[in-house]
């Protein structure tokens, strides 16, 4: 799929205050520091689109990205962010689950999952909740470039093989480097088609 635009529309401090809900939605979320921020900017083309930081916690709003005047791009907060209060913690906590579960046009969730990294608990817990609200979801295992292929390939298996243990079925999985573009045209291909799919369904 060819990029022709990408534009920032809006940061929301809640669901209700997102976009009129008439284009399909993807949604990018994962720990704090994870990569979104810098793969929707692979994504879109465009280094300055989402705003990324070495600091984890820049993302703390639901931000709308508008892509060929069609679809939107959803920049979410990271999880797990440990230099926040309980309450702040528990105030983005709601904001997250109301958004994921009440958005209607949300076509999918991408959780990106740091491909360094053997599986985390963390991780596997918000899987398991997106699971258990029926939100659809596939994985992206990010930074793929920071680590040798083989250790990268292990740790993607390592996670699959964990959800294994409470799934009967795996979602789609990505494997991504925003530096080396990795991943672009299967994430683009997976969204075009879902793009067809909202189409049909709206017709
Ligand atoms: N080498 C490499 N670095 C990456 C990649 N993706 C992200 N980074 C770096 O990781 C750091 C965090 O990236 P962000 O895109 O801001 O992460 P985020 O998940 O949006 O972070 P928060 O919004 O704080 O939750 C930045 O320093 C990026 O340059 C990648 O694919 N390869
Ligand atoms: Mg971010």
């Amino acid at each position: 799929m060819l990029i022709k635009s990408a534009e920032y529309i809006i940061s929301s401090p809640d669901y209700k205050q997102c976009p009129k809900a008439d284009k399909p939605e993807y949604a990018f979320i994962g720990r704090s520091n994870v990569g979104k921020s810098s793969l929707i900017n692979m994504l879109c083309n465009n280094d300055k689109l989402a705003k990324t930081s070495a600091t984890p916690g820049k993302t703390q709003l639901i931000n709308h990205f508008l892509i060929n005047k069609e679809w939107y791009i959803v920049d979410l907060p990271g999880y797990g962010f440990a230099k926040v209060s309980q309450s702040q913690r528990k105030k983005w906590e709601k904001m997250i689950e109301d958004y994921l579960r009440k958005r209607k046009t949300l076509m999918t969730v991408f959780v990106l999952i740091d491909s360094r990294h053997t599986p985390q608990k963390l991780d596997l817990e918000f899987v398991n909740e997106l699971g258990k609200w029926r939100v659809p979801f596939c994985l992206v295992f990010t930074k793929s470039d920071k680590e040798n292929q083989r250790t990268v390939s292990q740790n993607v298996q390592s996670f699959l093989n964990k959800m294994r243990e409470t799934w009967q079925f795996l979602p789609q999985h990505f494997v991504t480097s925003a530096i080396k573009k990795t991943g672009r045209e299967k994430i683009l291909g997976l969204i075009q088609e879902c793009n067809e799919e909202f189409e049909e369904e709206n017709e």
